[in-house]
């Protein structure tokens, strides 16, 4: 007989690992001892979507081989992942659930080695126990920058009733700019590679070093036949290299140079006016707007030069054209919003929307939530979240309230807030690193008040996991079924080794925690596999079955929308009539919804916070490199570490003679808000001078997040300002 997990039974105690529903066909393939056999999964190194694929050799449950899985669609493998066996087979990741036995404070946390059932009975009562004297908002589902446990701990958070559900997203990621392009759109659009009419391509800032491989070489096939390229980015990046304009701007300015090319194209009578009059919302507005940035007023915000702007502009005007903008970078200073929308908005301008050669406008299968990871509306239960009466009484009303209104992820940047007006008390995280915030000190306090706080993660990790109450050890890409790796509407099961310990999948945490606080119905019986099933199976021909014996092959979602110009059939709106998704019902120039908010509407350029005779250079504090993640590839690929093992800021050579540095010494970083960090120096003119570039991710003092501020946040999307801090830099005595 199989015990399902429920709550009488957590509450009656009985042993929650006998009631486990049996896992067939779970790890079937892994059973076979010595056997020697194939499997697939994908990279979860960098969490760009769409995931890179991995196949890989097995014997018996040891993986002893990886490759690329050539018929996933993303299949070139970087440093990052061919690292990934070390991280699997790191002898220091957390294998068994954990519980503290100190006072949260003392030094040791006292961690003991506990069974899942007490881990699991431990914070299944205390999610009750809490919902019931302080509602179930005080409850907060957390998960970090890894993408794939996020649709099972948002059902999770949806069947227990909290809205205080929120990511690394709402914190700082995608999420921003993707607010910005649907401000103008209506839905979301980070643009795309040329096509084969395609003539002028907008790379802005987007560093191909936090792409795919296929993505530079998509590039370089692109100048190849001839498209121009136009890097907008403060840096010489690999892309600035190969294109033929830079537009190597001040960083932050992207509204003023956007505003300054608009200009141009309006003298120069070379925008589609058309196009503008019948699609589009606002433009003389920002037209009017724009009157003042004449080619040297721009150049004195942006520091591009005037005549390059011109050339710019005039380049773009011989589209077809099509762009692609950044994840996050631009929305990484306060006024994030509105440098995301100016410089896209230039595609509307020229008319180059949803044409052959321009920016293609996708649209997913029904219900398909395309970048979520193969996430599907009715998993989530998607009108809840954006029912009035979740929104209005999610805990960011009053911190974002125009995030507030659009998003299903709170913005939890307020948290120590949250916790200190006492409507937060427990924490429910998933891959959480504390050190994604500025002021981390701040946070880690702030958790430390908290009644209960726990999180599953690889790795045990001090300076996010010291306060906590329990953690749990997440089975990692090599061993887990959920989700599919999803690239768009493609499709492809995996093949998975058993998770190594007590290690279990991230979707298998919540899902069972929901069987324990909810019905075990809800929850799939716990098991991954029937979850991805019930999903698949909203769409025609569909299942996991199907999806498991097609493999290696991968396979399409059924029912996105094809061809061109779908504005004017009714393709893009869910009334079916012509036009976009926004108030008006056109690309506004003029944001109908920020206007609601009291806002201009328009993307109007603001100065950052200036920099000082003592903190004299911006400090773009987070560029991607390419054998470096976040915070996670340090200690977990020593690999990784042997490529740099340190905090290195690139600094330019004007800069570093005007300080006496030179490449490889060491110096102190300072801000108004913190420091001094140390680092290394790299002397290079891939940063601008006045500019100095640095990872975060570094601990103890190196970690640059002290130096960040948790004030000046953008205001619509509470999104903190990495790339804005005003620092100085001085030799270490
Ligand atoms: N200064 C500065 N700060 C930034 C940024 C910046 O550019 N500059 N960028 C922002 C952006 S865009 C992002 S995405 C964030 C990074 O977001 P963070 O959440 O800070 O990302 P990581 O440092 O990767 O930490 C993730 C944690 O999850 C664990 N983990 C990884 N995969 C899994 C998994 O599948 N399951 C579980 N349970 N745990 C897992 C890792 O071991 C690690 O402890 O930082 C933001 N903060
Ligand atoms: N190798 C690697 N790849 C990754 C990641 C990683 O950590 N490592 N992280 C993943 C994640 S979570 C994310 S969000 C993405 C981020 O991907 P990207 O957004 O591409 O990452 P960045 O390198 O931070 O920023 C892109 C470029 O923006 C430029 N930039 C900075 N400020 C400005 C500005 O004000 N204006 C303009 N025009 N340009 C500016 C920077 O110089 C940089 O070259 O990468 C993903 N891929
Ligand atoms: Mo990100």
């Amino acid at each position: 007989m199989t015990v399902k997990l429920s709550r009488r039974s957590l509450l009656q105690g009985v042993s929650l690992a006998a009631a486990m529903p049996a896992a067939a066909p779970v790890f079937a393939k892994a059973d076979g001892a010595d056997k020697t056999w194939t499997g697939y999964t994908c990279c979860d190194s960098c969490n760009h979507t769409p995931f890179c694929g991995i196949q890989f050799e097995a014997r018996g449950n040891m993986i002893v081989r990886i490759d690329n899985w050539k018929e996933n669609p993303n299949h070139f493998l970087c440093s990052k992942g061919w690292a990934t066996l070390q991280r699997l087979y790191n002898p220091n990741r957390l294998l068994y659930p954990m519980k503290r036995t100190n006072p949260k404070g003392s030094k040791d946390p006292g961690w003991v080695r506990i069974s899942w059932d007490e881990a699991y009975r431990t914070i299944a009562s205390k999610m009750l126990e809490t919902k019931k004297k302080y509602g179930p908002n005080s409850v907060m589902f957390y998960a970090g920058d890894p993408k794939e446990p996020r649709p099972a701990v948002q059902r999770l958070a949806r069947f227990f009733g909290s809205s205080t559900y929120g990511t690394e997203s709402s914190v700082a990621c995608r999420s921003g700019c993707a607010f910005g392009e649907a401000l103008n759109f209506g839905v979301d659009n980070i643009g795309a590679p040329p096509g084969p009419k395609t003539k002028v391509f907008i790379v802005l800032a987007t560093n191909a070093w936090s792409k795919p491989i296929g993505w530079w070489n998509m590039l370089l096939k692109a100048k190849a036949r001839g498209v121009k390229i136009i890097c907008i980015d403060p840096r010489r990046t690999k892309v600035a290299q190969i294109a033929d304009i830079h537009l190597q701007l001040n960083v932050g300015t992207d509204s003023a140079l956007a505003a300054g090319m608009t200009r141009v194209l309006i003298k120069e009578n070379l925008y589609n006016k058309e196009f503008v009059a019948k699609w589009t919302h606002g433009f003389e507005k920002y037209a009017e707007y724009c009157e003042k940035f004449t080619p040297e007023y721009t150049e004195s915000l942006t520091g591009v030069p005037a005549k390059l702007i011109v050339e710019a502009a005039r380049m773009w005007a011989q589209g077809p054209g099509t762009y692609m903008s950044t994840p996050q970078s631009l929305s990484h200073n306060s006024n994030g919003i509105a440098n995301t929308r100016a410089p896209i908005l230039l595609a509307a301008t020229m008319g180059y929307i949803d044409i052959e050669g321009g920016v293609p406008f996708p649209v997913s299968p029904k219900k398909w939530l395309l970048h979520a990871y193969g996430q599907h509306k009715d998993f989530i239960d998607y009108d809840w979240w954006f029912a009035k009466e979740t929104r209005d009484a999610a805990l960011d009303h009053k911190d974002v309230p125009v995030w507030n209104a659009t998003h299903d992820q709170v913005s939890p940047n307020c948290l120590p807030e949250w916790v200190e007006a006492g409507k937060l008390k427990m924490f429910c995280g998933w891959g959480f690193n504390v050190n994604i915030w500025p002021q981390p000190g701040t946070y880690q306090e702030a958790l430390r008040k908290l009644d209960f706080a726990f999180a599953a993660d690889y790795f045990y990790r001090p300076d996010s996991h010291d306060m906590l109450d329990i953690v749990l050890p997440a089975a990692m890409n090599y061993e887990r079924y959920a989700p599919f790796g999803s690239y768009g509407p493609v499709v492809a099961a995996r093949r998975p080794v058993k998770p190594l310990g007590e290690a279990k999948e991230d979707w298998r945490i919540a899902l069972e925690l929901g069987c324990i606080v909810d019905k075990p119905e809800n929850f799939f019986d716990g098991d991954p596999v029937k979850a991805l099933d019930w999903i698949l199976k909203r769409y025609p021909d569909r299942s996991w079955a199907q999806l498991d014996a097609a493999l290696p092959k991968t396979q399409v979602i059924p029912g996105a929308v094809k061809g061109l110009k779908k504005y004017e059939k009714g393709l893009l709106r869910a009334d079916g009539k012509p036009g976009f998704e926004t108030d008006s019902q056109k690309i506004e120039y003029v944001s109908e919804l920020l206007r609601k908010f009291k806002y201009s509407g328009l993307p109007e350029f603001k100065p950052m916070m200036p920099l000082t005779k003592e903190f004299d250079l911006r400090f773009i504090n987070g560029t991607r490199k390419p054998h470096i993640t976040h915070s996670k590839t340090r200690t977990d690929q020593p690999y990784l570490m042997e490529i740099e093992n340190c905090l290195t800021i690139d600094i330019n050579p004007k800069d570093a003679a005007a300080r006496g540095l030179k490449e490889g010494d060491t110096v102190e970083i300072r801000s108004p808000f913190g420091g001094p960090i140390v680092a290394k120096v790299t002397v290079t003119i891939q940063v601008p001078a006045g500019t100095i570039g640095g990872q975060y991710g570094w601990l103890g003092d190196q970690n640059t997040q002290k130096l960040m501020t948790r004030e000046n946040r953008d205001p619509i999307t509470g999104y903190p300002c990495y790339f804005e801090v005003p620092v100085s830099v001085k030799k270490k005595a």
